[in-house]
């Protein structure tokens, strides 16, 4: 017979690994709270929408006497795209809370913040727990997209917390479901209905970030788990020498991760969609700076090389973003168009519908990426980056622009190429030493907070460049990172999303290094896999972009680490 392995060494080994807390809460804990803080901006405005919530302090955990909480029956969500160490988040506030009350229960709810509204849950006892320490994943509750936004939701939640006795929530999100963790804290505090919300930053994406949040989790080892994809690839590029690989990067709007990537593998070409829509780039531009590394590198007979592009890119090129903006209105919940029953009558139907300016641009589409961009929009009517093959699109307009020149008689190389997408791969991965730690703390933070009685605070550990014991524990007012934007017509209160800063250090590094690898040198960096065991500049390195941000804030201090 043959043996049915269910669990691989790695496995079996990794749940054994006891996640790093930071030094204040290894023992008994203080609050200490700073000055009232004020929104992002547009404070009036969100002074009046957030009464109970606005102005309160951001808090730190400092070593301090021994004391007794009452337990405290809490509930926890995952909400959104999956992000490794999600499930340490749910490990850590589990031990928290029993280290603060053995009574104390914590459900989930099922299949995201829909787990609320429908009651769907489940106890998470000791056992369930200990089955998924150190794992990657969402599956210990699974998650989901459902939006928590209006107040027949709020009062379901609020039925089913009331009937298993639960006075916390913790949503686990990145920004939007960080903001509704936010109008959710608002309104039970308002109707005084005891039940605290707080909230944890997850996102691979890493847009989830201000002078309070160095870091979302998920980050750390999705962008190194593509590095060691690209540098993989980059390595069986140097070796066969006769592909052009084009790499898409996950990363929705924020081209992080592909900085982040492009900063630890060195590849010919890196786009960056916050640059291009900065430098009011055209498509054409785009495709030449492609160009151009491919002829420069033929010229030396290097047909081969690496172009990494975020996922986002098209909604940042100005005419893109505009022919996005008019397909998004045109064809959002529009059941005539969805009544056509061939692409073709489909395409001429949006055709003759866009203004002429649009019409033009989508003309000279590729006609896969025109389907592409009238296909399903998502729950606000939006289109869907992650279904958009721009790296395809890529590959098929440089091929075109190198046919000129080589007709021109300015290129003699030969162009294969080959397309990736990364994303999926990356999300649900063995979370990294540095995000098992950071998930765990922030879990375990929250049990704190939670027992602290405070509502409306998203779990934070800072300074997360240096090792745990320096982290600092604590808790900012969500309300604090608020801004007024547009959403579908309408103004509302969100989490400023952060895009990449060209002002910041990781984007100048880049900017500084990327010149010498477009040419004819072999730059490529081999990243290699992440690490668990063995020594700590191995397992426990930090990605560059936090590296390079701590560096321009601490100076010599990041570097001596
Ligand atoms: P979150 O913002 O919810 O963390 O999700 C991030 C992400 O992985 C994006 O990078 C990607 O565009 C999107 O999710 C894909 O969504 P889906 O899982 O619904 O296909």
């Amino acid at each position: 017979m043959f043996e049915d392995r269910k669990k691989s060494p790695l496995q079996i080994e990794r749940a054994k690994y006891q996640p790093n807390l930071p030094m204040a809460l290894l023992g008994a804990v203080q609050v200490k709270a700073g000055e009232p803080t004020e929104s992002a901006s547009d404070q009036v405005a969100i002074k009046t929408l957030f009464p109970n919530t606005y102005g309160k302090p951001i808090v730190e955990f400092i070593p301090g006497e021994a004391k007794e909480y009452p337990a405290v029956n809490v509930g926890v969500i995952l909400s959104g795209g999956q992000a490794p160490g999600g499930h340490n988040v749910i490990c850590g506030l589990y031990d928290g809370l029993k280290r603060i009350n053995r009574d104390s229960k914590l459900y989930g709810f099922l299949g995201g913040p829909s787990g609320l509204t429908d009651h769907k849950y489940k106890e998470l006892t000791g056992d369930i727990i200990d089955r998924y320490r150190n794992s990657g994943g969402f599956d210990m509750i699974g998650s989901g997209r459902t939006k928590l936004e209006e107040e027949w939701q709020f009062d379901k939640g609020a039925e089913i917390c009331k009937r298993l006795g639960i006075t916390a929530i913790v949503i686990i999100g990145g920004d939007d479901s960080n903001t509704n963790a936010c109008i959710l804290a608002e309104y039970y505090a308002a109707k005084n209905i005891d039940i605290k919300v707080i909230g944890c930053p997850k996102t691979i994406d890493g847009d989830l970030k201000n002078k309070n949040i160095e870091i979302s989790f998920g980050f750390d080892t999705a962008s190194k788990v593509y590095s060691e994809l690209i540098g993989n690839i980059q390595r069986d590029a140097n070796s066969a020498k006769k592909y052009w690989h084009f790499i898409r990067l996950m990363g929705r709007s924020a081209s992080h991760i592909t900085l982040e990537c492009a900063l630890q593998t060195h590849p010919n070409v890196c786009i960056i969609s916050e640059e291009v829509e900065a430098k009011n780039w055209s498509l054409a531009d785009v495709v030449n700076l492609i160009v151009d590394s491919v002829v420069r590198r033929a010229e030396k007979g290097d047909n081969f090389g690496t172009v990494l592009v975020p996922e986002g890119l098209l909604e940042f090129v100005p005419e893109m973003k505009a022919l996005i903006a008019e397909l998004n209105d045109l064809l959002a919940g529009n059941n005539e168009f969805k009544m056509l029953q061939t692409d073709a009558d489909k395409y001429s139907y949006v055709l003759k519908a866009l203004s002429s300016r649009n019409a033009s641009v989508f003309e000279t589409l590729p006609l896969f990426i025109a389907k592409q961009l009238t296909m399903d929009r998502d729950a606000h009517g939006n289109v869907q980056v992650s279904l958009i093959e721009t790296e395809k699109m890529l590959i098929e307009m440089v091929r075109k622009r190198l046919s000129i020149l080589r007709e021109n008689g300015q290129y003699k190389g030969k162009f294969a190429s080959l397309s990736h997408f990364f994303g999926y791969e990356g999300r649900c991965a063995f979370p990294s030493n540095f995000d098992a730690d950071y998930c765990y703390s922030l879990g375990f933070n929250a049990s704190i907070l939670v027992a602290e009685g405070m509502t409306g605070y998203m779990s934070t550990i800072r300074n997360t460049y240096y090792s745990s014991e320096k982290w600092i524990a604590g808790g900012v007012p969500i309300v604090s990172m608020m801004n007024i934007e547009r959403r579908n017509g309408k103004n509302v209160p969100v989490i400023k999303k952060a895009l990449v800063n060209l002002d910041d250090a990781p984007f100048r590094c880049l900017e500084a290094l990327r010149p010498s690898w477009s040419g004819a040198n072999d730059t490529f960096a081999y990243p290699g896999p992440v690490q668990f065991f063995g020594p700590t500049e191995v397992c426990d390195r930090r990605v560059r972009t936090l590296y390079l941000e701590t560096e321009a804030r601490d100076g010599e201090d990041a570097v001596k680490g």
